[in-house]
Protein backbone atom coordinates (compact mmCIF):
# COMPACT_ATOMS: atom_id res chain seq x y z
CA UNK A 1 0.00 0.00 0.00
CA UNK A 2 2.60 2.13 -0.67
CA UNK A 3 0.32 4.01 -3.55
CA UNK A 4 -1.60 6.26 -1.26
CA UNK A 5 0.86 8.18 -0.11
CA UNK A 6 2.22 8.71 -3.47
CA UNK A 7 -1.49 10.16 -4.43
CA UNK A 8 -2.13 12.18 -1.40
CA UNK A 9 1.09 13.56 -2.19
CA UNK A 10 0.07 14.80 -5.73
CA UNK A 11 -3.45 16.05 -4.40
CA UNK A 12 -1.73 17.82 -1.89
CA UNK A 13 0.81 19.97 -4.17
CA UNK A 14 -1.92 19.75 -6.88
CA UNK A 15 -4.39 22.04 -4.30
CA UNK A 16 -1.39 23.91 -3.19
CA UNK A 17 -0.90 24.42 -7.15
CA UNK A 18 -4.21 26.30 -7.50
CA UNK A 19 -3.56 28.56 -4.34
CA UNK A 20 -5.95 30.75 -3.15
CA UNK A 21 -9.18 29.05 -3.84
CA UNK A 22 -11.39 28.42 -0.72
CA UNK A 23 -13.47 25.74 -2.33
CA UNK A 24 -12.61 22.46 -0.70
CA UNK A 25 -11.32 19.44 -3.04
CA UNK A 26 -13.30 17.95 -4.71
CA UNK A 27 -13.92 13.98 -3.04
CA UNK A 28 -11.79 11.82 -5.68
CA UNK A 29 -14.65 8.93 -7.16
CA UNK A 30 -13.62 5.84 -8.37
CA UNK A 31 -14.08 4.58 -11.80
CA UNK A 32 -16.16 2.37 -10.72
CA UNK A 33 -18.63 3.84 -8.28
CA UNK A 34 -20.43 1.63 -5.67
CA UNK A 35 -24.08 2.12 -5.81
CA UNK A 36 -25.50 4.47 -4.29
CA UNK A 37 -29.20 3.40 -2.77
CA UNK A 38 -29.04 1.24 0.27
CA UNK A 39 -29.38 -2.09 -0.10
CA UNK A 40 -32.29 -3.85 1.98
CA UNK A 41 -32.15 -7.62 2.43
CA UNK A 42 -35.88 -8.66 3.04
CA UNK A 43 -36.72 -12.02 4.40
CA UNK A 44 -39.89 -14.06 5.87
CA UNK A 45 -40.67 -16.11 8.78
CA UNK A 46 -43.53 -18.52 9.24
CA UNK A 47 -44.59 -19.14 13.02
CA UNK A 48 -46.87 -21.35 14.32
CA UNK A 49 -48.27 -21.14 17.62
CA UNK A 50 -49.46 -23.91 20.05
CA UNK A 51 -50.46 -24.73 23.45
CA UNK A 52 -48.10 -24.46 24.67
CA UNK A 53 -44.98 -24.25 22.43
CA UNK A 54 -43.96 -23.12 18.70
CA UNK A 55 -43.27 -25.22 15.69
CA UNK A 56 -43.88 -28.74 15.62
CA UNK A 57 -41.88 -30.04 18.74
CA UNK A 58 -43.98 -29.79 21.83
CA UNK A 59 -40.62 -29.72 23.55
CA UNK A 60 -39.35 -26.13 23.01
CA UNK A 61 -36.96 -26.01 25.79
CA UNK A 62 -34.64 -29.55 24.26
CA UNK A 63 -35.35 -28.51 21.09
CA UNK A 64 -36.11 -24.71 20.34
CA UNK A 65 -37.19 -23.18 17.05
CA UNK A 66 -34.59 -21.61 15.14
CA UNK A 67 -35.68 -18.68 12.61
CA UNK A 68 -32.77 -16.54 10.92
CA UNK A 69 -32.24 -13.45 9.30
CA UNK A 70 -29.89 -11.54 8.13
CA UNK A 71 -28.40 -8.57 9.97
CA UNK A 72 -30.36 -5.55 9.35
CA UNK A 73 -32.85 -7.22 6.93
CA UNK A 74 -36.39 -6.41 6.94
CA UNK A 75 -38.72 -9.39 7.84
CA UNK A 76 -41.83 -10.01 7.69
CA UNK A 77 -43.53 -12.13 10.02
CA UNK A 78 -46.46 -14.71 9.63
CA UNK A 79 -48.16 -15.53 12.63
CA UNK A 80 -50.31 -18.12 13.51
CA UNK A 81 -52.18 -19.46 16.52
CA UNK A 82 -53.44 -23.19 16.51
CA UNK A 83 -53.93 -23.14 19.76
CA UNK A 84 -56.76 -22.39 22.03
CA UNK A 85 -55.04 -20.22 24.19
CA UNK A 86 -53.44 -16.58 23.60
CA UNK A 87 -49.92 -16.30 22.20
CA UNK A 88 -47.08 -13.77 21.66
CA UNK A 89 -44.08 -13.79 19.66
CA UNK A 90 -41.12 -11.79 21.52
CA UNK A 91 -37.97 -11.16 20.70
CA UNK A 92 -35.43 -11.00 24.16
CA UNK A 93 -32.73 -8.53 23.97
CA UNK A 94 -29.57 -9.98 23.73
CA UNK A 95 -27.76 -11.55 26.37
CA UNK A 96 -30.38 -10.90 29.34
CA UNK A 97 -30.96 -13.18 32.32
CA UNK A 98 -34.41 -13.97 31.80
CA UNK A 99 -36.87 -14.42 35.40
CA UNK A 100 -38.95 -17.44 35.39
CA UNK A 101 -41.52 -17.05 35.02
CA UNK A 102 -41.42 -14.15 32.71
CA UNK A 103 -44.28 -11.84 34.24
CA UNK A 104 -45.76 -9.46 30.86
CA UNK A 105 -46.36 -6.14 32.94
CA UNK A 106 -43.05 -6.27 35.04
CA UNK A 107 -40.49 -7.54 32.34
CA UNK A 108 -41.64 -5.74 29.23
CA UNK A 109 -38.52 -3.92 29.14
CA UNK A 110 -36.46 -7.34 28.41
CA UNK A 111 -38.64 -7.05 25.08
CA UNK A 112 -36.41 -6.04 22.13
CA UNK A 113 -39.62 -6.20 19.85
CA UNK A 114 -42.95 -8.22 19.78
CA UNK A 115 -46.07 -9.15 17.43
CA UNK A 116 -48.03 -8.90 19.79
CA UNK A 117 -50.37 -10.96 22.19
CA UNK A 118 -52.66 -13.24 19.04
CA UNK A 119 -55.90 -14.96 20.31
CA UNK A 120 -56.84 -18.42 19.25
CA UNK A 121 -56.96 -19.57 16.03
CA UNK A 122 -55.82 -15.95 15.21
CA UNK A 123 -53.39 -14.99 12.29
CA UNK A 124 -51.29 -11.70 11.86
CA UNK A 125 -48.44 -10.17 9.85
CA UNK A 126 -46.08 -7.97 10.91
CA UNK A 127 -42.75 -6.66 10.04
CA UNK A 128 -39.82 -5.69 12.26
CA UNK A 129 -36.10 -4.89 11.24
CA UNK A 130 -33.64 -7.56 12.13
CA UNK A 131 -31.12 -6.40 14.92
CA UNK A 132 -27.68 -5.40 13.32
CA UNK A 133 -25.95 -7.26 15.88
CA UNK A 134 -24.92 -10.65 14.88
CA UNK A 135 -25.92 -13.58 17.20
CA UNK A 136 -28.74 -15.79 19.45
CA UNK A 137 -31.83 -13.90 20.89
CA UNK A 138 -33.68 -15.44 22.57
CA UNK A 139 -37.45 -15.99 21.44
CA UNK A 140 -40.39 -16.42 23.42
CA UNK A 141 -43.89 -16.18 24.37
CA UNK A 142 -44.62 -13.54 26.80
CA UNK A 143 -48.30 -14.35 28.06
CA UNK A 144 -47.85 -15.72 31.76
CA UNK A 145 -46.73 -18.88 32.42
CA UNK A 146 -46.28 -20.08 28.47
CA UNK A 147 -42.11 -19.39 29.22
CA UNK A 148 -39.89 -21.34 29.18
CA UNK A 149 -42.24 -23.94 27.90
CA UNK A 150 -42.59 -22.16 24.63
CA UNK A 151 -39.22 -20.45 23.23
CA UNK A 152 -37.56 -20.28 20.51
CA UNK A 153 -34.21 -18.53 18.73
CA UNK A 154 -33.46 -16.15 16.06
CA UNK A 155 -30.54 -16.36 14.74
CA UNK A 156 -28.95 -13.02 12.86
CA UNK A 157 -26.39 -14.05 10.82
CU1 LIG B 1 -48.01 -18.71 24.61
Amino acid sequence: MRILPVLLTVAVLTLAACGGSSTPAPTPTPAAAAPSAQQVVAATLNVVMHDIYFGDDNNNIANPPIWRVPAGAEVTINLENQGGLDHNWAIIKKDVELPIPFMPDQNADLILWEGGVLAAGGKDTEVFTAPDVLGEYIVICTVAGHYPAMQGRLVVE
